[in-house]
């Protein structure tokens, strides 16, 4: 059957890192995916997770399949991360989390849950947003609408626009937005920004459908999620997809969370009901090992303070390698000001540099950066930086 279609094009990130592998260049450097490397240029394994993962060979008895919302245990170490411990959302029974496969697995198990509910519903998505959000809700059998974000001119949000939109959002529509570290721009929305958004969601009616994959590398577990208690606080409708890829470093064990928030206990057990429906006729259960990693960490007081020191120790490195980028280009002479990209916050920077220059590096320096001048910024190290800072200016003045 296959003799008569044409092969699908290459993920325009993940065909990036096949391009790179195939380069014979020694000195090749990999800024496009986005997965945080160390100094070495390796993503490490956690040394929290190391010892979760031995804690758990010693003390598992079963492989057995996990419930279909997962674990409850890790439900409710997912909502003490999104909304502190004594919050009143947990006190209240108003949220229902469920272990997913990533975050990948929580936007999809979403998306097919609220498309059952709101067919005609459209979701509006950040221009630009990280690509896969637009395939993740096309493929359930969304619409599409953007809503303006990034202005390129001023390096910021474009706010007012931003507002504009949403109050005209119609009530029932789906509107995505990154919690914080935005992908790929690395600019968010700050403070009151935030409250205006959650007034607007409370007015007009429409879903907010957060997405969380960088809790941690913004400024700290309590700090990022601000946003997210926001929401919780105006007691309505909302959901989130949490993403333990990067902040766990639990990429291939694919280990998120989906979190439901209605604004009563009675609601969140009958969008529960549903959301479990939805699991089972997708995966049916939750892959256990990542979870249950990560809920061992989250657990156990020592390895939980280990873990916000790391996450700090991968937080901390993205900024000083912010920091080098930007002063390396200095040193080198070029003029064009790159200091936005210290303020940007998370693993990217939309780096401003243009589709031409992007492809220049990767053909002349074997430099691969995302078409747009996304930059994983993890991806510098001190054995790198100069070499990534000579080709940068030498582009810019080519
Ligand atoms: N959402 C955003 C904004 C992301 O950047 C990513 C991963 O890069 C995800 C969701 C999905 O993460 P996961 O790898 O856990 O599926
Ligand atoms: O770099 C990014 O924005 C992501 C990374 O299954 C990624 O696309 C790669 C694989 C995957 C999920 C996210």
């Amino acid at each position: 059957m296959w003799k008569e279609i044409e092969a699908a094009p290459a993920d325009a990130i993940l065909g990036l890192t096949e391009a790179f592998k195939k380069d014979k260049n020694p000195g090749k450097v990999n800024l496009g995916v986005g997965v945080f490397k160390d100094d070495a240029g390796t993503t490490p394994i956690l040394n929290c997770i190391k010892t979760a993962e031995k804690k758990l060979v010693e003390t598992e008895t079963t492989k057995g399949y996990l419930p279909i919302p997962g674990n409850p245990a890790y439900g409710a170490g997912v909502q003490k991360l999104l909304f502190g411990a004594d919050s009143e959302v947990i006190r209240s029974n108003r949220a229902a989390t469920l272990h997913t496969p990533g975050g990948t697995g929580a936007l999809r198990t979403g998306a097919d849950l609220l498309k059952k509910f709101k067919p005609a519903a459209k979701v509006w998505v950040s221009t630009p947003t990280w690509a896969n959000h637009k395939g993740i809700f096309t493929a359930a059998g969304y619409e599409i609408a953007d809503y303006p974000y990034y202005n390129a001119e001023t390096k910021g949000v474009k706010y007012d626009e931003l507002i504009e939109t949403l109050e005209g959002v119609p009530a029932g529509d789906v509107v995505l937005m990154h919690v914080c570290c935005h992908n790929p721009t690395g600019v968010d929305l700050v403070g009151e920004q935030w409250d205006k958004v959650v007034e607007i969601a409370k007015a007009k009616g429409w879903t907010p459908f957060l997405d969380f994959a960088y809790q941690g590398f913004g400024d700290s577990i309590e700090e990022d999620r601000a946003a997210v208690e926001k929401f919780a606080a105006a007691g309505i409708d909302f959901v989130v997809a949490s993403s333990f890829s990067k902040n766990f470093g639990l990429y291939n064990e694919r280990t998120g969370a989906f979190t439901i928030v209605t604004p009563s206990a009675e609601e969140t057990a009958v969008a529960l009901s549903h959301a479990k429906l939805t699991v089972r006729v997708n995966y049916s259960n939750p892959p256990a090992h990542g979870g249950l990693a990560a809920l061992t960490v989250l657990a156990d007081d020592a390895l939980y303070e280990q873990w916000i020191d790391e996450v700090a120790g991968m937080r901390d490195r993205i900024k000083a390698m912010r920091a080098k980028l930007v002063d390396g280009l200095v040193a080198r002479g070029v003029e064009q000001d790159f200091s936005y990209i210290k303020e940007q916050r998370g693993m990217f920077s939309f780096s401003g540099l243009s589709d031409d220059i992007v492809e220049w590096l990767k053909v002349n320096k074997s430099i691969y950066i995302v078409k747009g001048g996304r930059i994983n910024v993890a991806g510098l190290t001190s054995k790198n930086i100069d070499y990534v800072c000579d080709a940068i200016a030498e582009a810019l003045k080519a």
